[in-house]
């Protein structure tokens, strides 16, 4: 039988690819077969990213980008292009949060986190989607989180460009479905990455909280995510669209342990 979860061939652009969840999924492609392209926001990070890739021995292409700049993208897309070929797989990895009371948080903030964290995913999906309808397929994965489906205090922004950017994974299955294009969702759980370290730092409650929420009974770590994500990426998903896959270790199907 022929390996359905090979990315042979493919190129796949991960954003904010330099470290965290993003690398994670990058390398876990180039495992699988994929050419590496990633972006990050300045030229530091991306060369710290290029460093790591080379270390595990992955010839990554990365790009200095602003997810939020449209031109900046469709710059970065046309070059890729270009210099690599045909976007195969676009993740929409690259993020941002602030935990912020919602009474406490100026309008700007919440703005910023909806550009970077749902306008962006429209943005780089916007410039890649035609060039994989002229290709005759390709693939979007939508880093979503439990934030697609639960609130909590602090994160109403983060929580509604989650929430959006599900429907906008729906919405880009159903628009471009007919045109061999698989859009899907992951939806990690509480991962431990950069952007949880501090709800992870000693003492901190929220450690204690998410173990007891999580019936894996542990954090998740970024390389949770990389089968999930392979199997998005590659023909093995083909008649899977619209669909978020949460790898939460359960803690969407958990009403808590009893006190
Ligand atoms: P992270 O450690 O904060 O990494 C996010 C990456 O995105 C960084 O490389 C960051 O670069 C980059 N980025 C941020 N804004 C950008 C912009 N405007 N343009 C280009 N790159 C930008 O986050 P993570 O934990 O790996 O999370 C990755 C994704 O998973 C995010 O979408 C996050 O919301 C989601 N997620 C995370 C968890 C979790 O528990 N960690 C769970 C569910 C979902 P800088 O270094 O410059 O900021
Ligand atoms: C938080 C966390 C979460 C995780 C993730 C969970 O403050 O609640 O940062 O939002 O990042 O999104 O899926």
């Amino acid at each position: 039988m022929r390996n359905q979860f090979s990315l042979e061939g493919r190129v796949a652009l991960v954003t904010g690819g330099s470290y965290g969840i993003g690398f994670a999924i990058a390398s876990a492609f180039a495992g699988a077969g994929a050419t590496i392209v990633f972006n990050d926001i300045n030229r530091e990070i991306v060369d710290k990213g290029l460093e790591a890739y080379a270390l595990d021995n992955i010839k990554a292409r990365g790009y200095v980008c602003d997810v939020t700049d449209e031109d900046r993208v469709k710059d970065m897309v046309a070059c890729i292009e270009r210099e690599v070929g045909i976007i195969d797989i676009l993740v929409n990895n690259a993020g941002i949060i602030r935990r912020v009371p919602m009474t406490e948080m100026p309008a700007g903030d919440f703005r910023n986190v909806i550009d970077v964290d749902l306008v962006a995913p429209f943005i780089v999906a916007k410039a890649v989607l035609p060039s994989m309808i002229k290709k005759g397929g390709g693939k979007i994965i939508n880093i979503c989180s439990m934030m697609s489906e639960l609130g909590r205090e602090t994160v109403s922004a983060y929580a509604a460009a989650k929430g959006g950017l599900k429907m906008l994974t729906r919405n880009i299955a159903s628009e471009y479905g007919a045109y061999n294009i698989q859009c899907n969702g992951i939806g990690p759980g509480y991962i431990s990455t950069p952007q949880t370290a501090p709800l992870r730092e000693p003492g901190h409650p929220f450690d204690a909280f998410i173990i007891s929420k999580t019936p894996a009974a542990r954090w998740g770590m970024p390389e949770d995510l990389q089968g999930p994500a392979i199997f998005l990426a590659s023909e093995a998903s083909d008649f899977v669209n619209g669909h978020i896959l949460y790898v939460d270790g359960g803690i969407l199907a958990y009403i808590g342990k009893q006190p």
